[in-house]
């Protein structure tokens, strides 16, 4: 069977090669409003584009949308996938240290899971309670500020830290998350959940 990405590739590859390549929505954003010529409900059509292919196209992107809606509340359904707002969790079960399960997610095309606010670290949680596991947590100490910060290096805006942690005083340079969503910082070399998010 073909995996979450797999389909979201093939339906975004469909959507360039029988709209874009073919120039049949071009940059729908950036489309300006033209009153008047607004055949289908919130697209604006195209200035100098025929309403067939117009119409072709819109009704292209509503199948899409709807296929991946589908497969997504199938991914959800059989517990593959947490979402959350934009953001799509999923571990692959496999346990190994930081650097490993930071490159998985990236190859993925996403990065490890980072929790932003209370229902992202419940997202999280539900896998680690799910497969029993403690998992790295997309954080990591900055030698310079001292202070924990995401992986792209911003200072966290939200933080979970488990009673008395961080205790590791930068000898800890990894987190992980237990079992009740709460954080330790650890060492980077333990075998730990992968979870990413993309
Ligand atoms: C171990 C490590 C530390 C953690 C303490 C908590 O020593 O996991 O990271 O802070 O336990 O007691
Ligand atoms: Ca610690």
């Amino acid at each position: 069977m073909l995996s979450y990405s797999s389909y979201t590739l093939t339906a975004v590859a469909a959507l360039l090669v029988t709209c874009h390549a073919l120039n049949k929505c071009p940059g729908i954003s950036e489309l300006p409003d033209i009153p008047g010529r607004d055949v289908l409900k919130g697209l604006p059509q195209v200035p100098g584009l025929p309403v067939s292919l117009d119409t072709e196209c819109h009704n292209h992107l509503v199948n899409l949308e709807h296929r991946l809606f589908q497969l997504e509340a199938v991914f959800a359904l059989n517990g593959k996938i947490k979402e959350v707002g934009k953001k799509v969790f999923a571990t692959n079960g496999k346990k190994v240290d930081f650097a490993s399960a930071l490159r998985s997610c990236e190859e993925a095309g996403g990065t490890l899971a980072t929790p932003m606010n209370e229902e992202e670290n419940k997202a999280i949680m539900d896998i680690v309670k799910q497969y029993k596991q403690y998992a790295y947590l997309g954080i990591k100490h900055c030698e310079t500020s001292g202070q924990f910060m995401d992986i792209t290096g911003r200072s966290l805006s939200y933080t979970k830290w488990h009673q008395h942690e961080p205790n590791g005083k930068g000898k800890e340079k990894c987190v992980e998350m237990y079992m009740d969503g709460s954080w330790n910082d650890k060492k980077c070399n333990l075998y730990r959940l992968t979870i990413c998010e993309f």
